[in-house]
């Protein structure tokens, strides 16, 4: 250590040692830095899909509620849960079955119908229930609904995907043609697309638990729920909501706006996003 060709050595090696001590940390900085910019801009394009749910309306029913001369209690009531479901600013709106009460709606309904779903400042997705199935004589056979621009009603018995391209969503259902133990809402769904961020699957039927039976029509087995691969399952058909959750299921039966059995008349908002747990929530119409 006494000569100055050690001095040197020590210097140079020294000098050497900073370089690339500072070198690699300056790099690490630099991946660092970059990681932070790419994991904030992940963050920033992290995907999220808000959408309703609502089901069984049943314009045109008979409640006592409806009263002469007064607006119609369903319509109403229709009107109101849109206005109150639009207050959460979703992406997008499914009703899962039984708009009408009946094929036998009279036109002037269909048409209210008809007017206030093309009023709504979001793209539509819907499927018939069995009080306003695909039979002969069908309002979906008398009124084109696709022909509503922002609307998409999925009418094929076998089950159809529709897109909504500008959320990168696809979402499958069935046309009911006829309430019966045959009809499966939920069997045969597809796979889930390759070309899409969120799948997302419509059904209007009985609930069936674990264990439990049914001879009744349109049944919706817990097993069916749960071995889909869709992000969520709008269900219809149950008035009283009903919350379908758990690790392997995400669904829900959204209850009806017009009638108050359960929690109340109610529809659900819906949360996806790719970096957190759907949240399913149930709100009551006040
Ligand atoms: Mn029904």
């Amino acid at each position: 250590m006494g000569d100055w060709g050690t001095w040197k050595f020590a210097i140079r090696f020294g000098f050497f040692d900073v370089a690339t001590y500072i070198e690699p940390h300056s790099q690490l900085r630099a991946l660092a830095s970059r990681h932070f910019f790419i994991h904030n801009n992940v963050e920033f394009m992290t995907k999220r899909l808000r959408f309703a749910h609502c089901s069984d309306i049943h314009l045109d029913g008979d409640a006592g509620e409806k009263i002469e001369g007064h607006v119609d209690y369903y319509k109403s009531g229709f009107a109101r849960a849109l206005m109150e479901m639009q207050r959460h600013k979703p992406d997008m709106l499914l009703i899962a079955g039984d708009l009408f009460d009946a094929n036998t709606a009279s036109d002037e309904t269909i048409t209210w119908a008809m007017d206030i779903l093309s009023d709504q400042p979001l793209p539509i997705v819907m499927i018939p229930g069995n009080h306003d199935c695909l039979e002969p004589g069908a309002i979906y056979h008398r009124y084109d609904f696709n022909k509503i621009p922002n609307l998409q009603m999925i009418d094929a018995e076998e089950g159809a995907t529709a897109r909504v391209d500008t959320l990168d969503v696809a979402v499958w259902g069935k046309g009911m043609v006829e309430h019966s133990p045959d009809f499966l809402p939920l069997d045969s769904c597809p796979e889930r697309p390759t070309d899409c961020s969120w799948y997302l699957g419509m059904g209007h039927g009985i609930f069936v638990p674990h264990g439990g039976e049914t001879d009744r029509s349109s049944p919706i087995p817990m097993q069916h729920i749960e071995d889909s691969v869709c992000d969520y399952l709008a269900l219809g058909h149950h008035h009283a909501a009903m919350e379908l959750v758990n690790e392997k299921a995400t669904a829900a039966y959204s209850g009806s706006p017009t009638d108050t059995i359960g929690r109340g008349a109610t529809y659900v908002i819906i949360d996806l996003a790719d970096d957190a747990a759907p949240a399913v929530n149930v709100h009551e119409i006040s």
